[in-house]
């Protein structure tokens, strides 16, 4: 069981300027460069991102409504009475509000969010909805240990919510960490709910994040436009291009930027040299098979216990224990 610790540094708030401004120094100093996909998800990320969840050829969001649609009652029993919902992000609209909606008495929902905007916008709308469940949002970073508040009916278990697959954009070590990190937080009865994207055929993978619209294009290219607005940064979006390949051998969508030309970035009062076609690594979108997932699980002390998938199979939602 790794310790949550060795989680990556998410401990700052993406917003908070200065620590922006030495984190992507030191990521373009780097060889190969990198960027932290944390920084994709200012305002305008962020609703790019909802266009891409509704690209024809992004199935992840669909597939994952589909079980939510199909299952939330049979979930929703397993889960049991009385149940402490701590969601990892804040309630991401229809999905959270599908599972509430059958849950049994729940004790409280608990959304952990590290925007104060998404996270008071979403228990807003979600608190008109249900006006019965207590909402207790949370403002924080869920990489971090969290403590949840307590709640007015006392809770026979917590379970940890974490759909989207946002699992799959860490690394292995970064994963079971944090599956290590929920285990800790569920307690000996609790459990956890994660949407785990699956392998499949590459070529639906890659389209998934090549969209026709050009909309993930743009969602990757917001990074560049946000160290303009934020950082005063000079880069040239026309001078680079979004490049999302699926690598067989390590089961996940590699995302880079490009540098379309030989070229120089100023940031602050630094240059950074850019070569012709060097690329910079911004996001990992790991997919996984029920075994590889299973294993992962079982490093991290926990047990695969019930799946749910759509009818294509193409995502899953995995019921764990300890
Ligand atoms: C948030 N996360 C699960 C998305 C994914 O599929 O990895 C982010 C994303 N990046 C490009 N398209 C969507």
């Amino acid at each position: 069981i790794v310790p949550a610790r060795h989680l990556p540094g998410h401990g700052m708030p993406p917003s908070d300027h200065a620590a922006m401004l030495a984190d992507v120094r030191e990521g373009l100093q780097r060889t190969p460069k990198r960027l932290s996909s944390k920084y994709f998800y200012d305002a305008e990320g962020s609703a790019l991102f909802e266009a891409i969840c509704v690209q024809p050829e992004y199935y992840l969001t669909g597939a994952e409504l589909a079980i939510m649609r199909e299952h939330s009652a049979a979930i929703a029993a397993v889960l049991g009475p009385s149940v402490l919902l701590i969601e990892y992000g804040s309630g991401s609209g229809l999905k959270t509000q599908l599972l509430l909606a059958q849950l049994v008495e729940p004790a409280a929902y608990v959304p952990v969010e590290i925007s104060q905007a998404a996270l008071l916008e979403s228990v807003a709308r979600l608190g008109e909805t249900f006006p019965q469940i207590e909402m207790l949002p949370l403002c924080a970073d869920f990489t971090q240990r969290i403590i949840p508040p307590r709640s007015a009916k006392p809770p026979q278990r917590r379970v940890i919510y974490f759909p989207g697959s946002t699992l799959g954009n860490l690394e292995a070590h970064e994963a079971l960490a944090l599956l290590s990190k929920m285990r800790d937080e569920m307690g000996e009865h609790g459990a956890a709910l994660i949407g785990i994207d699956l392998k499949k055929d590459s070529a639906i993978i890659e389209a998934a994040y090549n969209d026709a619209a050009g909309v993930t294009a743009a969602f990757t290219l917001n990074m560049l436009a946000r160290f303009n607005r934020e950082l005063g940064a000079d880069f040239d979006l026309a001078q680079f291009n979004h490049r999302a390949r699926y690598n067989c051998m390590a089961g996940r969508i590699e995302t880079h930027i490009v540098s379309r030309c030989a070229q120089t970035v100023h940031i602050a009062d630094r240059l950074f040299k850019f070569a012709a076609d060097e690329a910079m690594l911004v996001e990992y979108s790991c997919k996984y098979s029920l075994d590889d997932f299973a294993r992962l699980a079982a490093r991290a002390g926990l047990r695969v216990k019930s799946i749910w998938m759509d009818a294509e199979q193409q995502f899953s939602l995995q019921y764990l224990v300890r």
